[in-house]
């Protein structure tokens, strides 16, 4: 947005010097800029940004392929998840997310109060949390790492504290919990 912002406020000042500037009697021909810049790029932009929205909203839709479920609750003001531990069985952590790398992951989403939001800004779009209700959102990460997330909706007080991580680790090699806080009561 930045780059496309700072792009077109280029352009505009480029347009408004050349207009200072041109020789007297010398018009540019209104309907290439009305129907072109006016018209033609702008719907350029607005199908390009819109097919963009399309395309990553359409990939946080969960599938029926019977993809691994994990279940997300949120609170005020932190999070709780159920996902398979390293034996398999399931694991609750606090504030800690564990997914392996290159498996879709649905995650089940839900708030025990207000209105949260699910985001980890760099593995996918954002969904909402909200109380007596479960959204899915599919994640999946390529890369094992660790990655930020974070409520994106204000919550209160503790919104900007609201913070998770989540762990990508390989598939089979489940990360060593023994060094790592991942259960705890609520603060
Ligand atoms: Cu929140």
């Amino acid at each position: 947005m930045l780059i496309g912002s700072a792009a077109i406020i280029a352009f505009v000042l480029i347009l408004l010097a050349w207009a200072w500037r041109r020789p007297e009697g010398k018009g540019a021909d209104e309907r290439v800029w009305t129907l072109g810049l006016g018209v033609g790029f702008v719907m350029a932009v607005l199908v390009a940004l819109v097919g963009y929205g399309f395309w990553v909203g359409e990939r946080i839709l969960p599938r029926s392929d019977g993809a691994v479920r994990v279940a997300a609750e949120a609170r005020q003001w932190g999070w709780a998840f159920r996902q398979p531990g390293p034996d398999g069985q399931p694991l609750e952590t606090q504030e800690v997310l564990y997914v392996p790398a290159g498996v879709p992951i649905d995650i089940e989403i839900t708030s025990t109060d207000v209105i949260h939001s699910f985001w980890v800004p760099r593995l996918g779009g954002k969904m909402d949390a909200v109380p007596g209700r479960v959204n899915v959102a599919r994640l999946m990460a390529h890369t094992p790492g660790e990655y930020e997330g974070l409520c994106a909706e204000f919550c209160g007080l503790g919104h900007s504290f609201m913070r998770f991580s989540v762990i990508v680790y390989e598939p089979g090699a489940f990360p060593d919990l023994s060094n790592r806080q991942t259960g705890g009561a609520d603060e």
